[in-house]
């Protein structure tokens, strides 16, 4: 069965523990931390990888990785919400906020809307006011450690209040578009901008879904 159908199908988790709140609707606590993703995970050479921002912008940039170990830090400690019904609590990631990141390459943009580029040829769309919080993070490292292969290494977005999908494992570009465009799994079933405390999981429409991403369950 496919993913959003699959997702669809499945009981609503009942008796709950909301944690006052903190656990959105319909969502399963776990202390694992599931891997998930479409392909294979690409192995890097790290004098050649880079991160472009591209499209509607003053000047485009392209960025070696470090430029990005040489801009200002933070560490940031969320809760992240995977629309397959998993939230994990107070993961602590370290990286640049995206909006430092703006400041640092000092591109303005021009559009209010981002297509995410991750390898390979992974995409989301996000709007540009998502990405402006003190939340949102290119990060390097998760738990003080660099990122596992599996998890993004050497770079991943981390958007913690939006479903897990936006998070771009590892992370090569930030297109600036003048529409919001849909994504991989926009275009494949899913809502175009998934907050999990409005339970926005799916886009409604009768699409055809890729290939499960949950049918090789794997954690670390
Ligand atoms: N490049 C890339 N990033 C990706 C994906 C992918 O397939 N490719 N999958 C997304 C999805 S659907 C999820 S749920 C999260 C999973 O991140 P994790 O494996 O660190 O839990 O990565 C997101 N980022
Ligand atoms: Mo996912």
């Amino acid at each position: 069965m496919k993913k959003a159908d699959r997702i669809k199908r499945m009981k609503t988790p009942k008796n709950r523990d909301s944690f006052n709140g903190r656990l959105p609707e319909g969502q399963v606590l776990t202390e694992k931390f599931p891997i998930l993703h479409e392909g294979d995970v690409p192995t890097y050479d790290l004098d050649e990888w880079s991160l472009k921002v591209t499209g509607n912008v003053n000047k485009e940039v392209t960025l070696t990785y470090k430029d990005i170990l040489d801009m200002p830090q933070t560490d940031i400690t969320v809760d992240i919400h995977c629309v397959t019904r998993w939230s994990r609590f107070d993961n602590t990631f370290t990286g640049v906020r995206f909006k430092d990141f703006l400041k640092e390459i000092g591109v303005e943009p021009k559009s209010n809307y981002v297509m995410l580029h991750g390898d390979y040829d992974y995409t989301s769309n996000i709007e540009l006011k998502d990405l402006m919080g003190d939340d949102i993070l290119l990060a390097h490292s998760f738990d003080g450690k660099p990122l596992t292969d599996k998890h993004g290494w050497p770079l991943r977005l981390v958007v913690p209040h939006l479903y897990f999908w936006k998070s771009v494992k590892w992370l090569r570009g930030f297109e600036f578009i003048n529409e919001n465009e849909p994504g991989f799994w926009e275009q494949n079933g899913f809502h175009l901008r998934g907050d999990p405390f409005k339970e926005e999981r799916f886009s409604g429409e009768d699409l055809d879904i890729p290939e499960d991403e949950w049918e090789k369950k794997e954690f670390d």
